[in-house]
């Protein structure tokens, strides 16, 4: 009995400042959500950066709340030059890596973002929406984002930090 105990909380502090590092390991700032009127698509803005050289990668996002037909979806930018002239195109991406020397993976204009399909209109009329990013290493986080309004793309949120958990 006495052996079972030492051995569960030797395991526990094994595996405790692991996990504990992989999830203090990310810094997520800059979290911005800019709902349009009618039907479009949200669109949402981060920077995401790794502070502890391990490798990981965003794998999901999806609402803390879950609604029925919602979703959220991972693009990117790419330029399409088959029409002669430059063209953005939005590409939807299965893994975004995030690199372990530190530098940050921005979201924002014209690059990468997350768009978010059919939020309940009551989602949208409150100052802050949740969504949980899964990561491979770190797991699931919980990330609070501020709803600016259509034109102030994340003017406002430069260097805050996010909550998460
Ligand atoms: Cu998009």
């Amino acid at each position: 009995m006495k052996f079972k105990f030492f051995f569960l909380l030797g395991l526990f502090l094994i595996l405790m400042p692991k996990t504990h590092s992989y999830q203090e390991s990310l810094e997520i700032s800059d979290c911005v959500i800019i709902f349009y009127n009618g039907n479009i698509p949200g669109v949402a803005y981060m920077t995401i950066r790794q502070k502890e050289q391990q490798a990981d990668c965003l794998r999901a996002v999806r609402l803390a709340e879950p609604a029925p037909e919602s979703r959220v979806e991972m693009h990117d930018h790419v330029s399409d030059f088959s029409q002669g002239s430059e063209i953005k195109k939005m590409i939807q991406l299965s893994k975004i890596d995030i690199p372990t020397d530190g530098s940050p993976v921005r979201f924002e204009p014209g690059g990468k973002h997350l768009m978010l399909y059919y939020v309940p209109d009551a989602f949208k009329r409150c100052p802050t929406l949740s969504l949980i990013l899964t990561f491979e290493k770190a797991g699931e986080k919980l990330v609070l984002f501020s709803i600016q309004p259509a034109g102030g793309a994340g003017k406002n949120s430069k260097n805050v930090s996010c909550c998460c958990e």
